[in-house]
């Protein structure tokens, strides 16, 4: 098993440094769900190992527009990296990715570690501050299709983040209209109560995930909450944007 384990890890891993498509692991093999994940532990061990560090992780799944797109029906958390980390206003490399997507997210930093489970209520304390973002995601499998074991073990598709404006811990992100578009063009639009009905609960739950799966939550990590509307492709030479209403609006080129 370990062997299987590492087989996949770096088929994944290289298929992410090359931006060269691979085939699903579950057309090869049958994984368990908890297998997914050491797979996916074992990848991000390779970028730790060539000198990246962990940022935060991310939630996926937690809205109905994108279970619905992607055809999954359960939530899923990954890791993010400081190499995924791409300025607001600034460029992201397009040929670095496969087919690269982009979706509206919400942001919030830990202000302390997290070592027990917290609720709804409690977020407020557990962050110094939230941010409108959008999580480039670009799986590493052809036809961007996989099932729920496939995604997880490529890290949930993660592979890139942009943090706009933070704001104070008690800015209110229940009902937030949120749009994505590209070249002055909206291409989907929702609302941040499509993520679990608050995006605060996305945080409860990853809290919960990481502790189960035994992941650290360290002061100064990011956790993105998942998006809040379907994937929109980004193509080279597109200038990608996302607006949050009163939490602001945030951009990226493709070059
Ligand atoms: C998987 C990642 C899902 C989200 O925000 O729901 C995700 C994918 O759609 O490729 O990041
Ligand atoms: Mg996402």
């Amino acid at each position: 098993m370990e062997q299987i384990i590492e087989n996949f890890s770096t088929i994944l891993d290289d298929a992410a440094k090359a931006a060269n498509p691979v085939i699903q692991i579950s057309n090869i093999s049958k994984i368990t769900l908890n297998q997914a994940y050491e797979i996916q532990a074992s990848s991000i061990q390779r970028r730790l190992s060539r000198g990246e560090h962990l940022t935060g992780l991310k939630m996926g799944f937690t809205s109905k527009a994108k279970m619905e797109q992607m055809g999954v029906h359960d939530m899923i958390w990954g890791r993010l990296t400081n190499n995924m980390h791409f300025e607001n206003k600034g460029d992201i490399p397009n040929n670095k990715f496969i087919h690269p997507r982009a979706e509206p997210e919400i942001a919030f930093r830990l202000n302390k570690n997290i070592t027990n489970n917290i609720t709804i209520n409690e977020v407020e304390s557990y962050i110094d501050g939230l941010a409108p973002a959008i999580e480039i995601i670009d799986s590493r499998y052809k036809n961007f299709k996989f099932s729920l074991e496939d995604v997880i073990a490529d890290n949930c598709s993660s592979s890139g983040y942009v943090i706009g404006k933070w704001h104070a811990p008690d800015t209110d992100v229940s009902n937030i209209d949120i749009t994505i578009g590209a070249n002055g063009k909206v291409q989907a639009t929702g609302n941040s109560k499509a993520i679990l009905d608050n995006p605060l609960q996305s945080l409860v739950e990853a809290v919960r995930l990481a502790l189960k799966y035994g992941q650290e939550l360290n002061q100064g990590m990011i956790i993105l909450a998942g998006a809040a509307t379907s994937a929109i492709p980004i193509n080279e030479g597109d200038t990608v944007q996302a607006t949050f209403g009163n939490l602001g609006s945030l951009s990226f080129q493709a070059k």
